[in-house]
């Protein structure tokens, strides 16, 4: 096993790391930012290396400082968390090449599945059903217009080099294209400094389902179910929930063997998902796959009773997988909200400050995952996530019930929250039936 790993993150899921590697029994390091000298993560590792100034370009994005820590600490593994560095090639090669394990895929898995053409297009040769589009990036306008009678309309102009739905275009008529795609192109362009687009059909309110996926570097794989992730805003998920609610059995059969078979196709190795676009008959379709450990990993976890970070840390350490297919099982049913410093009240607008009276939940069936305390500064700098609640019951009601209460006996002071958005979306009928869809958060479906 490993001396030390250096935990390449932040707030909550650099805890969860560390926690991991507690359990391991290794050493660990953390770093941080000029904005983070006093976060909990910083005093809970055995080592801490400032990377640098607030802006995390100049911290947590920095490849070379990142690396500069390792060595200089004697940390001999890395552990991206999500976010950051842990969907870039680049970082996973200079840990590589700086005799560091990367605690994830190879770069190779991440570069492929970076290009979002290319994950199309290696997963339709593996025989993963896609959502009907152009076999590659399209050239221009006029190439997109000579696709799209075959296609259809309504269609969708998305980047090639990034995904997340950022610079996403839906297009309703031919004679829309050409500006739709002046604006996805310089969308792309601005996000992931690559301005080449690619074409799909639109579908009309699917359901997000996700697939956990783990490979070892002996050849090994399983999956470890579903995801049902369809309440989201503008791309960022808000509630999470295992097992899927209101699929039949034969189409989760289909989703989590198609994600086996992506992910065999590929020879993947460590925690990956694959997200699929389920459409109202239950036909499902390829998005992309994310190769990192998710946000949303608790509810698998619950669900399945297993340490997914623990074992992360295993299968990069060249140990085989601890779990054969049959030995996963999907018990009971978990759902996660995510408490963000943004006011619902306010289309969601970021509220940073500082943390001054904090209450969360305890008790059976109740976990929390915290990047904050009291006196914590939640900083315009990073990703707004203060913390996760997450509920497990003997089934869906159990489950749900408990998060409501787990919702109404936290409190936080200091910024404003989506607790009150996520109390909504918990008691919301439609929700509580299983019926939820990709589009109900935009529409008003939770007020606004
Ligand atoms: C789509 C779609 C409809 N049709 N693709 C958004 C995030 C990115 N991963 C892909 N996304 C979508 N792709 C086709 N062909 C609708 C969405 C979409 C969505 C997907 C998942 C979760 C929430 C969403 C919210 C709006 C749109």
């Amino acid at each position: 096993m490993f001396r030390a790993v250096l935990v390449a993150n932040r707030g909550e899921i650099a805890r969860r790391v560390l926690r991991a590697c507690r359990r391991l029994s290794l050493g660990t390091v953390a770093v941080y930012s000029e904005a983070d000298r006093d976060a909990p993560h910083v005093r809970e590792a055995d080592q801490a290396v400032l990377l640098g100034p607030a802006p995390a370009r100049e911290s947590y994005l920095d490849i070379e400082r990142v690396i500069d820590a390792a060595r200089r600490t004697g940390a001999d593994a890395v552990h991206p968390g999500y976010g950051f560095l842990s969907e870039s090639w680049r970082f996973a090669e200079a840990c590589r090449q700086a005799g560091l394990a990367f605690v994830g895929p190879d770069p190779e898995a991440i570069r492929v599945m970076g290009d979002k053409t290319e994950a199309r297009r290696v997963m339709a040769a593996a025989g993963v059903p896609v959502v009907p589009g152009s076999a590659g990036p399209i050239a221009d306008v006029a190439a997109a217009e000579a696709l799209a009678p075959e296609i259809g309309f309504p269609l969708v102009l998305k980047a090639a080099g990034g995904g997340g739905g950022i610079g996403m275009a839906r297009v309703d008529r031919v004679q829309d294209l050409a500006a739709a795609f002046a604006g996805a192109t310089r969308r792309a362009q601005a996000a992931f400094g690559n301005p080449a687009l690619y074409v799909e059909r639109y579908l009309d309110r699917p359901r997000h389902v996700e697939v956990q996926v783990f490979g070892d570097t002996r050849g090994g794989l399983v999956h470890l179910y579903e995801r049902e992730c369809s309440i989201q805003r503008r791309h960022q998920k808000l509630v999470e929930e295992s097992p899927a609610p209101g699929l039949e059995p034969a189409v989760k059969e289909g989703l989590v063997e198609a994600a086996l078979a992506g992910a065999r196709a590929i020879g993947y190795v460590n925690a990956g998902t694959l997200e699929f676009l389920v459409d109202g008959r239950g036909r499902f379709y390829f998005l992309e796959m994310n190769t990192r450990i998710q946000v949303e990993h608790p509810v698998t976890e619950e669900v399945t009773g297993l340490d997914l970070v623990v074992e992360q840390l295993r299968v990069a350490a060249g140990e085989p997988l601890s779990w054969r297919q049959g030995d996963i099982v999907l018990r009971g049913a978990a759902v996660e909200c995510r408490v963000y410093a943004e006011d619902p009240a306010k289309k969601f607008l970021p509220s940073p400050g500082t943390i001054a009276a904090l209450h969360v939940p305890a008790g059976e069936g109740i976990r929390v995952e915290s990047g904050v305390e009291v006196g914590s500064s939640v900083s315009v700098h990073y990703d707004p996530l203060l913390f996760k609640l997450v509920s497990r019951g003997a089934g869906r009601d159990e489950a749900l019930a408990r998060m409501a209460a787990a919702l109404a006996a936290t409190s936080v002071e200091g910024v404003r929250t989506t607790l009150p958005f996520l109390a909504r979306v918990v008691a919301h009928p439609d929700f509580q039936r299983g019926a939820a869809h990709t589009q109900m958060v935009e529409s008003g479906t939770f007020g606004d």
